[in-house]
């Protein structure tokens, strides 16, 4: 009896779980690391791609003085020969230039808004051991795991795009174009917005907050494009891909809110301007929409769970980073006196980074949602079994 429950508990985790991964390390430790786990073999793997994300992530008007100081890089520990992986376990290490973690104080005033209290009072321990870990510096081992993913991704034509779409309270409307316009776009804007128009306005902003000692957050968008039908499930909470997607993206640290498609817009239309109506052209069946067009797209591809072949669509809202220059009230832990919150170096904007941290965590999940329904041992069985269900889709 406890063989088999034990049986049952390898295989739900087995089936659903192909492709997981874990990151340690701390802000001013020696080195950030992640462990991926179920990469299947077979995929090409190139560090430069993983090394411009890393980049990106660093870059984007309103940081600090820390991105000066590293360079990320990705370092490929194992699971990769000859360039392809093996279907091991892959090890990604980012080392950190700031290293100084043994002699860095205690902070004695807890930050509102960051993890200082609730971890210092929870682990009944200091709140610098709580502060390094909880820092956003984790995300640049979650955006070398995604762009990883990237690499997997792209063997299925499917590719992942996020910015900048508001900072501050200030919208960046982006303009029209194709995917390929609005990339070169994007990387052409301080801010990852696709309206360089609107750039020095949100500059201004962002130097002004800095200047008060204050800063600021924002939102960005997500889009996957060329998402087959099908990922994901509506037959049980867990294996839902939107609820997935949100939990990925609200567990990036500063995010507060996350919405598919609509999101909250969708809670104040009529039911008859919220669902996107159904059309066929054949001419598209062998295509990863299966000839489903969608005039609208306010489902954000995903219905009850399930990819529908349309662009996903995710926006997630970016809170303003908690450590203040002119720092808000705040108490002494050891004496619990009122004191001003403590404060260290830091950013005054950090919306650019999370269009691309909120892009990589995205793109691990569409991994995973993949590697769950096409299978995960090796790439040319994926590839496989991809062809062979969009040819009986196709007939349904
Ligand atoms: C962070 C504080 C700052 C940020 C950091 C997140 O670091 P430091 O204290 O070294 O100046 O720069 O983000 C990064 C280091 C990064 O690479 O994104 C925090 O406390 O959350």
């Amino acid at each position: 009896m406890a063989n088999e429950r034990r049986g049952h508990g390898l295989l739900l985790s087995g089936l659903h779980e192909m492709l997981r991964y874990w990151t340690a390390g701390e802000s001013h430790g020696k080195a950030l690391i992640a462990l991926v786990d179920g990469f299947p073999a077979g995929v090409k793997i190139d560090e430069a791609p993983i090394n411009v994300e890393l980049r990106r992530r660093q870059g984007g008007y309103g940081r600090g003085g820390r991105q000066r100081i590293e360079t990320d890089c990705v370092d490929i520990r194992c699971g990769v020969w000859r360039g392809v992986s093996i279907g091991s376990p892959i090890a990604l290490e980012v080392v950190n230039r700031d290293y100084k973690l043994e002699r860095l104080e205690d902070l004695p005033r807890p930050r509102p808004g960051h993890g200082d209290l609730t971890g210092a009072v929870k682990y009944l321990g200091s709140i610098r051991g709580v502060l390094e870990r909880a820092s956003a510096r984790e995300t640049a081992v979650r955006v070398a795991t995604g762009a990883l993913c990237k690499q997997l991704l792209a063997e299925f034509a499917v590719t992942v795009f996020g910015f900048v779409v508001e900072v501050g309270g200030v919208k960046i409307e982006p303009v029209a174009g194709t995917l390929a316009e609005l990339r070169q776009i994007r990387d052409a804007s301080d801010l990852y917005g696709l309206n360089l128009e609107r750039d020095d306005e949100i500059k201004q902003l962002i130097d002004r907050a800095g200047k008060e000692g204050d800063t600021l957050g924002g939102v960005v968008e997500v889009q996957v494009h060329g998402v087959p039908f099908g990922l994901g499930t509506h037959a049980q909470w867990d294996r839902k891909l939107d609820g997935r997607l949100a939990q990925a993206v609200m567990a990036v640290q500063a995010i507060k809110g996350v919405e598919i498609g609509l999101g909250f817009e969708a809670a104040r239309r009529p039911g008859s301007q919220v669902h996107d109506p159904i059309h066929y052209d054949a001419g598209q069946k062998h295509t990863p929409s299966l000839g489903y067009e969608r005039p609208t797209n306010n489902a954000g591809g995903l219905e009850a769970g399930m990819t529908n072949g349309q662009p996903i669509v995710i926006r997630a809202a970016k809170k303003p980073i908690s450590t203040l220059r002119k720092p808000l009230d705040s108490i002494n832990l050891d004496t619990k006196q009122a004191e001003a919150a403590s404060y260290e170096r830091s950013d005054v904007c950090a919306v650019s980074a999370a269009s691309v941290i909120v892009e990589n965590v995205v793109a691990f999940e569409i991994a995973a949602a993949m590697i769950d329904k096409f299978g995960g041992d090796s790439l040319a069985e994926m590839q496989a079994r991809y062809k062979l269900f969009l040819e009986m889709a196709a007939e349904r």
